[in-house]
């Protein structure tokens, strides 16, 4: 179906209900809450009745978004909305809530490979950002575009294109982004309080972290290990390892990363970064995880060396440095 259709769908709904809820994947990122946000405002300036819930907590770089506030940490929507807009999620179960198929959902998302388990799906894969969508959407209901909506689509956007450096940056996520900054979103107050905003146990975190730094001998993967202990020395909590995940990326050469934190005695959440052709959504799926192509993640169990020697074999193996074994 066409993106224009599919727009005009959740238009017509947004006009003829009164009473939404919004929610996003669980451990939401800034896409999600700035879309999610921007969305909220947007159906408010339309005097419609909005309630906002997620399962975890809003990350500390996204709490001075403009209604951060307003999102409640939920279970479950405890009522029937006209709908529930479900943010950035490839799948029923990413919100992490109970008993949400009960409720009439539009499915909101730019990855390609959703599932369609909306009653209304509007996917449109060439938007930098759900951000971007809900930017058309303003635009498509004829809602003025105030500060406050122009700063939470403007973060969604910088977050999801790693502040304009990544492959789905186009010249429309310029055009919007200047758009935006018209309309009283601030550049230099968002990057702020998205990246000049740390807690002094994460930069403590990372220094722990680096220190593990390792790469294979075709330096074109690297990996690092966060434990328990490090997390105590630094001060920090495990929402603080966010991030980290990506610095040898930027080492020369560097093509994918492995990052081994160890959330309880013998359990290792794997994080996998990707910045050239290997897709680590695979990979990650080998060991029962999920993701996209340059950021993934699963759960291994086992001890430290030997969860790093199954993965690193992995990603030796798709990158064409070993034989894949049978
Ligand atoms: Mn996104």
């Amino acid at each position: 179906m066409h993106v224009s259709h599919m727009l005009s769908q959740v238009v017509e709904l947004i006009e003829s209900g009164q009473c939404f809820a919004i929610t996003s994947h669980a451990r939401p990122d800034g896409d999600g809450l700035g879309s999610s946000l921007a969305l909220l405002h947007i159906l408010e300036s339309l005097g419609k009745e909005v309630t906002i819930g997620m399962r975890d907590p809003i990350p500390r770089a996204y709490r001075e978004l403009p209604g951060a506030d307003r999102i409640l940490q939920i279970t479950h929507f405890d009522k029937r909305y006209d709908a529930v807009f479900v943010i950035e999620c490839s799948d029923i179960d990413r919100p992490g809530l109970l008993d949400l198929d009960e409720q009439f959902l539009v499915n909101i998302d730019h990855h390609a490979t959703t599932e369609l388990f909306g009653d209304i799906n509007w996917i449109d894969s060439t938007a930098s950002a759900v951000g971007e969508m809900i930017y058309n959407l303003c635009k498509a209901l004829g809602v003025r575009v105030t500060p406050a909506i122009a700063s939470c689509v403007y973060a969604a956007i910088l977050a999801d294109t790693g502040s304009f450096q990544f492959p789905n940056t186009t010249e429309r996520t310029f055009k919007v982004a200047r758009e935006l900054v018209a309309h009283g979103a601030n550049p230099a107050e968002i990057a702020r309080m998205l990246f000049y905003n740390q807690p002094f146990g994460k930069v403590k975190l990372t220094g722990l972290v680096l220190s593990t730094l390792q790469r294979d001998e075709s330096g074109r993967i690297a990996w690092m290990v966060m434990t328990q202990e490090m997390l105590r020395q630094a001060g920090a909590c495990e929402e603080d390892s966010e991030g980290i995940a990506n610095y040898p990326l930027s080492i020369e050469g560097v093509e994918v990363v492995a990052f081994f934190k160890e959330i309880a005695a013998g359990i290792y959440r794997t994080s996998l970064r990707s910045k050239g052709t290997i897709n680590v959504s695979k990979i990650a799926s080998a060991f029962g995880g999920g993701g996209h192509r340059n950021a993934s993640g699963c759960a291994i169990e086992g001890p430290l060396p030997e969860v790093e020697r199954r993965v690193i074999r992995k990603l030796q193996e798709a990158l064409g440095i070993l034989p894949i074994l049978g």
